[in-house]
């Protein structure tokens, strides 16, 4: 494949944009070479500047469920944008969106969109720690939940005590509230809350984690979570920016069947527009500005044109039979990709969650946790990912993330992909 013109964007985007990318995952440097630039997409299909075409396994990072470009986002969106695109007060729509999430996940009976999940994660913690009037917050290593500087936090030496920065810029005052713990431990978190009991507001975690790679819970893992933080007054938020609307329409907590206190939305909810939410319980809910105490807001917060992409996206996965078929083409994908490792001999781990999957490319039998999932091959995973890319296979360009499938991808793209892998992990 020829990549001259995505060379040469690159090379000008370094000069006006830092590392020329709008978000670092989107530069390549965990698999090394150069981004493709895309040019349009279509379905289950990107096309980049030079006119290579990919099965896109990226999806924008999740939202594109319904595949790109759908007429059932497009067309009513198109109709709306002459009635103008953002008005900085109420609309109808928002009060309509709002009402199909909570319809969607019993757990909510109110909702405040945001333009990001990033907005939306930071705002559920703010929330909580208002609402308790604690300050601690336990996290998990791997799961991430936007750049909110609260949240990029690593375990501190005195691991399950204090946060310590994981980006320049966090300051340690910040950081030593976050108490960051390994995902499917529950001793760990037992531990924690005994000696800081009454001091933590929330436990935030993704219900299955995406940004470690896929991560499943551990049998019971998510119950327990559920019952030791309702015993000691800890706001539990589930954060289903990915599962959301993407594992089932009632995200990870009708999988589970759990009610968490607070839930954190994004990406599919705006059909490929900027949004974000934070949903929960009224009572919670309504100490927020303007009725609480609790400061939140945002310009494009609510903006009609993503509210009318997330309404259009969320009525057409209101028929059920959109789960069945993503969950079988996961399953296909998955089958395949394992009678592949067999047949070529490559040690790989597939974690899979309906239309979520992710390869490592690892000896360990299992991939459980962010420790795990760190001892990875990353050159292995970076000839692989160059690889597919090179057969028309756009992958997610790093270990520590998740594949996605649409409603679009077809038997024959997966079956496309299956060859493709074939071929390229001969050479892994
Ligand atoms: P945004 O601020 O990027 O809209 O959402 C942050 C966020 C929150 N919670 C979870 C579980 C998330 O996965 C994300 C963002 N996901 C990444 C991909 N893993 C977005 C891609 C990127 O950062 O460019």
């Amino acid at each position: 494949m020829k990549h001259a013109k995505s060379k040469k964007y690159f090379k000008e985007a370094k000069k006006v944009i830092p590392g020329g990318v709008n978000s670092p995952v989107r530069a390549f440097k965990a698999v090394g070479g150069c981004p493709v630039f895309i040019d349009k997409a279509k379905g289950a299909y990107i096309y980049d500047v030079d006119g290579n075409k990919y099965i896109d396994y990226v999806l924008s990072w999740g939202p594109m469920i319904l595949g790109h470009a759908n007429d059932k986002i497009l067309k009513p969106v198109s109709r709306l944008l002459k009635n103008g695109t953002s008005f900085g007060a109420p609309t109808r729509r928002e009060v309509e969106l709002a009402q199909l999430v909570a319809k969607a996940y019993p757990s909510i009976e109110k909702v405040r969109l945001t333009s990001s999940g990033t907005e939306a994660a930071m705002s559920a913690i703010r929330l909580a720690r208002g609402y308790t009037g604690r300050d601690k917050i336990i996290k998990f290593e791997g799961c991430y939940h936007g750049h909110y500087d609260s949240l990029l936090v690593k375990a501190g030496s005195g691991a399950a005590t204090f946060g310590v920065p994981s980006s320049a810029g966090v300051n340690a005052s910040f950081a030593k509230d976050t108490i960051t713990l390994p995902y499917n431990d529950l001793e760990s978190v037992k531990k924690v809350i005994r000696k800081e009991k009454n001091k933590i507001a929330c436990l935030i975690l993704e219900p299955i984690p995406a940004n470690m790679g896929v991560v499943l819970p551990e049998r019971n893992y998510l119950k327990a979570l559920r019952k030791i933080t309702e015993e000691n007054d800890i706001i539990l938020i589930f954060d289903e920016v990915i599962t959301g609307f993407r594992v089932a329409l009632g995200g990870a907590q009708e999988i589970y069947n759990i009610k968490p206190d607070l839930t954190v939305l994004g990406k599919i909810i705006g059909g490929g527009f900027p949004i974000g939410a934070f949903a929960g319980k009224a009572k919670i809910m309504n100490c927020l500005s303007p009725d609480g105490s609790v400061y939140q807001a945002g310009t494009l917060s609510g903006n009609p044109i993503a509210v009318e992409a997330g309404i259009n996206t969320i009525k057409a996965l209101r028929n059920k039979k959109a789960y069945k078929q993503l969950d079988r083409k996961g399953e296909l994908f998955e089958d395949g990709l394992r009678k592949i490792s067999d047949r070529t001999g490559t040690k790989i781990v597939i974690n899979r969650f309906g239309s979520l999957l992710t390869v490592f490319f690892t000896t360990q039998g299992s991939v459980k946790n962010y420790a795990d999932a760190a001892k990875c091959d990353a050159a292995k995973f970076g000839k692989y990912f160059g690889g597919m890319l090179d057969q028309g296979v756009y992958c997610a360009p790093s270990q520590f993330e998740a594949n996605f499938l649409s409603v679009k991808h077809t038997v024959k793209d997966i079956e496309r992909t299956l060859e493709a892998a074939e071929k390229v992990l001969m050479g892994v």
